[in-house]
């Protein structure tokens, strides 16, 4: 047995089968590149489904952990530490909103949302006890609890996990009329992704997004964006929704905001939410706002803004979607994306057999939905090193 075969075979006796991963056992990784047990080097074209954006192990963020692991990890909210207020000044100073509030998972963040909607419509809108709706979208994908399952449309994620919470309509994506169609008096948000990255990097019509903020302008409802995975440059731009200058009521963050090294997630909004929604004691978490995350989240962003990360997503994206459009292959349906967040779409279900094609050839992406590859490398990754892996994409996809 090799190695990797001790490692998984190990992992299907202990752990419970909740995933199917790549026959691969990382031990290792630097900035894009990861190793497994062999020895052998591969680049990651995964990112930890986008939670890498800074590359593994950046040293600033790395420097900033450590420097915080001596000082001090952990007080709950029972006190105050001396990293949140710093922080989130840094974080609403970047996104332009009155307050954060600080969760762990990007599920949480969602949860978050989802209460803080929830408290407006009843405290400010004036909503009915237990009548609030939120409208979301077919094939969403906004995390695993019990609630976000609630509204999944995807089986898979879903089946057998019932009693369900109430409380959610679903509608079309990339459907304005459907949103309008679709409020009603005890309608109080519209939780939607500015691209669906599990659907298989859904991207709405051009205007979509912006449509959907004069809608529930309109119509005073919340706009709740979740860019856990399509904020902090991943798309090109901070965040999704300034592509098309949309400024969500509540954005709901994770993933790369901890820099790959860390969970850390959050909400933020301005003061008509915030102060409506949230007094004490009635949300939390005992490791939300901890000071390592805080230092760990301020040198994830620092690096992102410092290295002009959007930017630099927004120009190699263009480029990687151009390159991989000349792929000579009649079952590729489709290839689409923003900034490096990729998907290019069978017209089979040989997404999985080509990930494996790739992984072989030292090339690590995901499929998703058996029809997808989805390539979102961290945004660190330079031209020539995308240029490399654009030759065996091409050699092993044609
Ligand atoms: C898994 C996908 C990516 C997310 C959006 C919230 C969450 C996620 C838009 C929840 C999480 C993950 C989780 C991971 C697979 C993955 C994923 F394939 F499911 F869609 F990234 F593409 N909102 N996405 O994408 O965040 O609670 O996990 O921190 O296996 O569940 P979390």
């Amino acid at each position: 047995m090799t190695k990797t075969e001790q490692f998984i075979s190990e992992v299907d006796r202990v752990s419970a089968h909740n995933y199917h991963p790549l026959p691969i056992v990382i031990s290792k990784a630097d900035g894009i590149w990861v190793t497994d047990v062999e020895g052998k080097k591969y680049l990651d074209m995964l990112s930890a489904y986008s939670a890498v954006n800074q590359g593994h192990r950046h040293p600033k963020i790395i420097k900033a952990m450590i420097d915080q692991a001596e000082r001090l990890t952990l007080t709950s909210r029972a006190f105050h530490n001396d990293k949140m207020g710093p922080f989130l000044s840094k974080l609403t100073r970047l996104t332009g909103y009155d307050k954060g509030l600080l969760m762990n998972t990007g599920a949480e963040a969602v949860e978050t949302a989802i209460k803080a909607a929830r408290r407006w419509g009843y405290n400010e809108k004036g909503i009915p006890e237990n009548q609030a709706k939120i409208i979301v979208c077919d094939g969403n994908f906004h995390g695993r609890t019990t609630t976000i399952v609630s509204f999944s449309t995807d089986p898979t994620c879903r089946t057998g996990f019932g009693p369900f919470t109430p409380g959610f309509k679903i509608i079309p994506y990339d459907d304005p009329a459907a949103l309008e169609n679709a409020i009603d008096a005890n309608t109080i948000a519209f939780l939607v992704e500015p691209i669906q990255g599990e659907a298989g990097v859904k991207v709405p019509s051009e205007g979509y997004l912006k449509k959907c903020r004069e809608i529930t302008k309109e119509r005073g409802i919340l706009l709740i964006c979740d860019e856990i995975q399509t904020g902090f440059g991943r798309t090109g731009r901070m965040f999704c929704s300034d592509w098309e200058n949309v400024r969500p009521d509540i954005i709901c963050m994770g993933k790369a905001m901890g820099g790959g090294v860390y969970p850390v997630s959050g909400i933020v909004a301005d003061n008509f939410i915030m102060e409506a929604a949230f007094s004490p004691g009635n949300h939390g978490s005992t490791f939300g706002g901890n000071p390592m995350a805080c230092a760990i989240a301020s040198a994830s962003i620092d690096v992102i803004v410092d290295e002009h990360l959007p930017e630099r997503a927004m120009e190699l994206g263009e480029y990687f979607r151009k390159e991989l459009r000349k792929i000579d292959n009649p079952n590729i349906k489709e290839v689409r994306g923003k900034g490096l967040l990729t998907g290019l779409e069978f017209k089979t279900n040989c997404a999985h057999d080509y990930s494996l094609k790739l992984m072989k050839n030292g090339v690590l992406a995901k499929d998703t939905h058996g029809t997808t590859i989805r390539f979102a490398p961290p945004l660190v990754i330079t031209k020539k090193e995308l240029a490399d892996a654009l030759e065996t994409i091409t050699r092993e996809l044609a």
